[in-house]
């Protein structure tokens, strides 16, 4: 220890983070106090010099700052309810450093600047065993004189610790926005991960291989910030198209071994969506203009998870489907891939609905035949796609691309049904047009 740290902080919150926090002042020599709803898990910080609290009140009461460390809003909401709380709150400073949503921010300052309190928010961007590390970052928005007044305490959790402004909605949106980036890059080795076994490449093996693709990345992330900082897309080194189709080549490898491939399909229907957007030639961080929000779907009141979940499950569908034409598959296998045993399929052309999923089946041979051994189909969802209970209704657009040589590619406009079945979201109604998209 020895430093000169003597401010007492109050930890409320013991699961693994809290405690890792409440441990990391107790190092850096401030008094701790502690408060966690199951008390038994201040046992180990007790014996380390912490203080147990017999209250969220008593917690909040014991020092001039408390840190907030629990699993969510809700329990948040739940422990600032607690008789007390009210009282002991004013004059105090107020850490949350609990997982939120950007929205729940305003709702969690307003409660605590009632009761008198100075708020501040925080992200924290690593695992608890990083915490107390001077180069671990935590990210932090509010009342400026929080952190300023508290900026020792704040150190001792995280040595590369940043303030983002006034507003904690912000702290809370770098956490969340980092968030996924960071457990979605992890999820990608997991994904891949189970992938090189299968081809014979033991883990710590691929863990080598994976080090050095990380340069790779983060040379292509420093490209990307800075094209869409300055709008070039110019497609000289990364373009969507070429993107694209090794992506493919890498659905049909991740395909054959059997394993699961949720991230890999939902990047390659990400760049399909922009290939149909018109933007094959242009370099991959487009991406990041073709899914701006703005441009595409109204985010927040108009759709709830529900529909959003819906939506990115009907995405990863087509793009399972896209990786199968591309590989050359089969009617048999192909068709139960997006369409339901109870399907109504009918369109420009036809004189009668093929009812059915035999009828089907028996439609799609010579459908296939006509496209060649390996075509390349791409799809665009619309959104935002309609949900009503156990349905879904989207606007799809497909671009075929016979593979033949010199065969013209053939755009479909589809108004599609989808429902919930065995095999997932499965289309039951597909009502078609040919023509542009
Ligand atoms: N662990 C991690 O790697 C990360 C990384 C980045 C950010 N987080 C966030 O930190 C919050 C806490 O995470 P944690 O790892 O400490 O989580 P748990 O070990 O599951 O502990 C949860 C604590 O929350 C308490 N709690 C839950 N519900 C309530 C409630 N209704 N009332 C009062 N307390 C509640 C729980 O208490 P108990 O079960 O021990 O009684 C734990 O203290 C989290 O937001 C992460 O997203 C972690």
């Amino acid at each position: 220890m020895g430093n000169a740290a003597t401010s007492t902080v109050t930890v409320i919150g013991l699961g693994n983070m809290g405690s890792a926090l409440a441990r990391a002042l107790l190092r850096r020599g401030h008094p701790v106090t502690v408060w966690n709803r199951t008390a038994a898990k201040a046992a180990p910080l007790l014996a380390e010099g912490a203080t147990l609290a017999a209250s969220p009140a008593a917690a909040i009461a014991a020092s001039p700052l408390t840190v907030m460390c629990l699993l969510d809003h809700a329990a948040v909401m739940e422990v600032l309810a607690a008789p007390g709380v009210d009282g002991a709150l004013a004059g105090r400073s107020f850490v949350q450093l609990t997982s939120s949503v950007p929205a729940q921010m305003p709702v969690q300052q307003a409660r605590l600047q009632a009761c008198g309190a100075r708020f501040l928010a925080g992200g924290i961007m690593v695992f608890p065993g990083a915490i107390g590390r001077p180069d671990t970052p935590i990210v932090y928005a509010g009342e400026a004189s929080v952190y300023d007044e508290h900026r020792e305490a704040l150190t001792a959790l995280g040595g590369s610790l940043r303030y983002l402004g006034p507003d904690p909605a912000v702290a809370v949106g770098a956490y969340c926005t980092a968030g996924i980036f960071a457990l979605g890059s992890i999820g990608l080795f997991l994904e891949t991960a189970a992938m090189a076994r299968t081809y014979g490449i033991p883990v710590d093996a691929y863990y080598g291989l994976a080090r050095l693709s990380s340069d790779v990345v983060f040379d292509r992330v420093r490209d990307s910030a800075r094209r869409l900082a300055t709008g070039d897309f110019a497609g000289d080194e990364a373009s969507v198209g070429m993107i694209l189709h090794a992506m493919r080549d890498f659905c049909t490898a991740l395909a054959a071994t059997g394993m699961p491939m949720h991230l890999t399909r939902a990047f390659t229907a990400q760049l399909a969506e922009a290939e149909l957007a018109g933007r094959a030639n242009d370099d991959i961080a487009c991406l990041a203009d073709v899914t701006a929000p703005t441009e595409r779907t109204p985010v927040g009141e108009a759709r709830g998870p529900e529909e959003q979940a819906i939506e990115a499950e009907l995405h990863a569908v087509l793009a399972a489907v896209s990786a199968a034409f591309a590989r050359g598959t089969t009617p048999a296998e192909l068709m139960p891939m997006w369409y339901d045993d109870d399907i109504i399929v009918a369109g420009e052309g036809d004189a009668r609905a093929t009812r059915g999923f035999a009828a089907l089946l028996q439609k799609a041979d010579a459908m296939l035949a006509e496209m060649g051994p390996r075509p390349r189909v791409t799809f665009r969802v619309d959104s935002p796609v309609l949900v009503s209970g156990q349905l879904a209704v989207a606007m799809v657009g497909a671009n075929i691309q016979p593979d033949f040589p010199g065969a013209e590619a053939a755009r479909y406009r589809m108004m599609t049904t989808w429902r919930p079945g065995k095999r997932g979201w499965r289309i039951v109604r597909e009502l078609f047009a040919a023509g542009e998209l």
